[in-house]
């Protein structure tokens, strides 16, 4: 599997519309379709013109892409942290997630109520922000319990991670969320033990109306960038009732539509490119039999990791890797005719998986 979003953000601003275009994609060719796991959650195929290339070449007849699961995770109200409505299970959802798509309003509609009062989008987003926060000071503040006796008999251990502790507290009870605290790698690596859901990374995706994608100008997506920007964090906006009826058309007429806005892609596919950008993830792809994958790995992954990915045998009895860089594949022709030409080349355990490499491993089981 691929890697977990979830879609967060107050009630009304258009997740479960975003969740209902996602799962209707057009799918091309060979490539299956979304999958519904549960009502509010399914698996997307990530559309990827390399992979496709590279299938043809090989003559594949099953096509398998990378995926990304979404969730539509319902409930945040004020008050969730409290376990008020849907609370809990709100919070426990939001913690398996690595990668949050805030969803915040910027589309105008007197018929869709939006609590509360009108939209503001700075305000919104502190408000979904503060139940994380809330959420994760509780989680604390029980962490702080469990080290106390450690902190009583001077353990090393234990006086640094209740020192850690102190910081972070205080820095969301200034109601910044986790991820905007300046850490090491090793305080970062103590932190991420805690399990906190403001700690997650979150892309800013801003429902805007029609209008708005028109003339590329919405007053929410330029508050919302402020804010972003302050915190390194990415924006994107998207209108998702338009994402909605493209997802119903078929390639041709959702093109037509697409030029029309004046747009190059929809709104979906400029989505999850930005989710792997952000997460830092590269993909490989490899060619066995009749089928081509591709693999989302995250960047710095070797050769040996990679190939645990595709099967734990692999790792265990790896040998060494053939790589070739999918254009360049391409430019053989086939990969026979690259593998005569030499054009392979031979990489250990240790090497440094590249976006767009084609992998043929080697192992003995
Ligand atoms: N005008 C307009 N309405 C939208 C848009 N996205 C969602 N809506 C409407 O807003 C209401 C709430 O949307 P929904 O997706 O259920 O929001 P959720 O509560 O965040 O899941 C629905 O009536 C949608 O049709 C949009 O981009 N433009
Ligand atoms: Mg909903």
């Amino acid at each position: 599997m691929g890697f977990k979003c979830g879609l967060v953000g107050l009630p009304n601003v258009g997740k479960s519309t975003l969740f209902t275009a996602l799962s209707r994609m057009p799918v091309e060719r060979a490539i299956f379709p979304f999958s519904t796991v549960e009502p509010n959650m399914g698996t997307v195929p990530v559309k990827d013109e390399r992979l496709l290339k590279v299938a043809d070449l090989a003559g594949s007849e099953k096509i398998t892409p990378a995926t990304l699961t979404v969730v539509d995770i319902a409930g945040l109200i004020k008050g969730a942290s409290r376990g008020e409505g849907l609370g809990n299970r709100f919070l426990a959802h939001i913690r398996e997630m690595d990668l949050l798509l805030h969803v915040v309003r910027g589309f105008q509609s007197a018929d869709v109520p939006h609590l509360p009062g009108d939209p503001d989008p700075f305000r919104d987003i502190e408000t979904v922000d503060l139940e994380l926060i809330l959420a994760d000071l509780a989680t604390l503040e029980k962490r702080r319990e469990k080290l106390e006796h450690g902190i009583k008999s001077r353990s090393k251990e234990a006086l640094y991670e209740g020192g850690l502790l102190d910081k972070l507290f205080s820095h969301l009870d200034a109601g910044k969320p986790a991820r905007t605290l300046p850490a090491t790698a090793e305080e970062k690596a103590v932190i991420d033990s805690w399990q906190l859901l403001s700690s997650k990374q979150v892309i800013y995706v801003i429902n805007v109306g029609e209008s708005e994608i028109m003339s590329g100008e919405s007053a929410a997506e330029q508050a919302v960038q402020e804010l972003a920007a302050k915190r390194g964090e990415p924006v994107i906006s998207i209108c998702a009732s338009l994402e909605a009826e493209l997802s119903d058309m078929e390639e041709e007429e959702s093109r037509f539509f697409l030029d029309e806005y004046g747009l190059q892609d929809t709104g979906l596919h400029r989505l999850i490119r930005l989710g792997y950008d952000y997460l830092g993830l590269v993909t490989f792809f490899t060619i066995k039999g009749i089928e081509a994958r591709a693999w989302p790995v995250k960047r710095g992954t070797s050769a040996r990791q990679g190939a645990g990915k595709v099967h734990s045998d692999m790792e265990r009895g790896f040998i060494a890797a053939e790589v070739i860089d999918w254009e360049e594949l391409l430019k053989y022709g086939s990969l026979s005719a690259a593998k005569e030409k030499g054009a392979l080349r031979l990489e250990g355990k240790e090497y440094i998986i590249a976006d767009g490499d084609v992998i043929l491993f080697r192992f003995k089981v």
